[in-house]
């Protein structure tokens, strides 16, 4: 009954019963199943509070590879779960919605990229890490945005690259490589969203505030960085820094950690265009809540599958990433 109707907007937090402490039945069944809970920075605050480990996806992907726990709840989004799936193919996977998606990832349909990839058989194929595991299967390297720059550098200056889906992380990397990827052309929803305009009126309130971007922005908001980088890139900028003051562009979950690493700092989420919202949130990511996480444990329900002969293919562009960050000390 209850599986039957998951991933219906609401039911899960409606049906759990309200009297439990959801944190304290979480742990317990964590430790009963040796179960852990790898959690996103893009995750709610409460579930990065409670997750074994909370990181960027590269992270995620090097914990997940180490673990020796039975089963791997995966707080993030449905590629992140592949990839753990994939790396560790006898533990059970779970993710508290399997609704839990990517624009970004949905912007580069497997069979399209295989069509692209077929076209141009002279270049190397290098993917973003937010790509289907059948993406992932006809590249030659994945990349996250903490390790693009190492991987793309780690080939000839003179080697001819395909890099999607992220058009803007893309043309990031080229600017700082000074490399001509060609380009797939794809980009986040959440990222695209930022107001330079708004980003501009916050700074003259902060005049010295520093302002953090994330590669998956336009170029235009870009432009007015202080630090481009991944979500830990930014977070270790934010901890060196002698500024008091951020604008933070890029999913708002990473202030959570921004601001226990950092109490005596003052962390703004970047607006949107257009909204009345403060800050900028991933509607898939947050699909993931205490609820379903609880449930998740209970009935070790939703389970990510990726199939063997797309996993076979898959797991030597993540390992060959792996084997790369370990060499940069990622
Ligand atoms: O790689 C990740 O975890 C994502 C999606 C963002 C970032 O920069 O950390
Ligand atoms: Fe995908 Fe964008 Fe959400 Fe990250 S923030 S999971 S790139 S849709």
């Amino acid at each position: 009954m209850i599986k039957e109707n998951w991933l219906k907007k609401g039911y899960v937090e409606e049906t759990v019963d309200k009297t439990l402490d959801l944190k304290k039945e979480i742990a317990q069944l964590c430790k009963e199943k040796n179960a852990i809970i790898l959690g996103h920075y893009y995750q709610s605050d409460e579930i990065q509070e409670i997750a074994h480990f909370i990181g960027d996806s590269l992270a995620l992907a090097q914990w997940a590879a180490k673990t020796d726990a039975d089963i791997i709840v995966m707080c993030g989004v449905h590629f992140m779960g592949e990839t753990a799936k994939i790396l560790c193919p006898k533990k059970k996977v779970l993710i508290p919605d399997l609704n839990a998606g990517c624009s970004l990832a949905d912007s580069c349909p497997a069979e399209e990229f295989a069509e692209f990839v077929k076209a141009h058989p002279d270049h190397t194929v290098i993917s973003y890490v937010n790509t289907s595991a059948a993406v992932k299967a006809v590249t030659d390297v994945v990349v996250t945005s903490t390790n693009a720059k190492q991987v793309v550098e780690s080939f000839p200056k003179d080697e001819k690259i395909i890099f999607g889906p992220d058009r803007n992380l893309g043309n990031y990397i080229n600017s700082i490589t000074g490399r001509d990827m060609l380009l797939w052309d794809g980009a986040c929803h959440v990222h695209e969203k930022f107001s330079i305009e708004k980003i501009i009126e916050i700074k003259k309130q902060y005049p010295n505030a520093a302002i953090l971007v994330h590669p998956e922005c336009k170029g235009t908001v870009a432009k007015l960085a202080d630090c481009i980088g991944s979500t830990a890139g930014l977070l270790k900028y934010a901890i060196a820094s002698d500024k008091k003051d951020f604008i933070v562009a890029t999913e708002s979950g990473i202030l959570y950690e921004m601001r226990n690493k950092c109490p005596e700092k003052n962390f703004i989420p970047a607006p949107p265009e257009d909204s009345g919202c403060a800050c900028n949130e991933c509607g898939f990511m947050r699909l993931n809540t205490l609820e379903k996480l609880y449930l998740t444990l209970k009935y070790e329900w939703p389970e990510v599958a990726v199939a063997p002969e797309i996993a076979e293919k898959a797991i030597k562009p993540i390992q060959k990433m792996l084997e790369i960050s370990a060499k940069a000390r990622l």
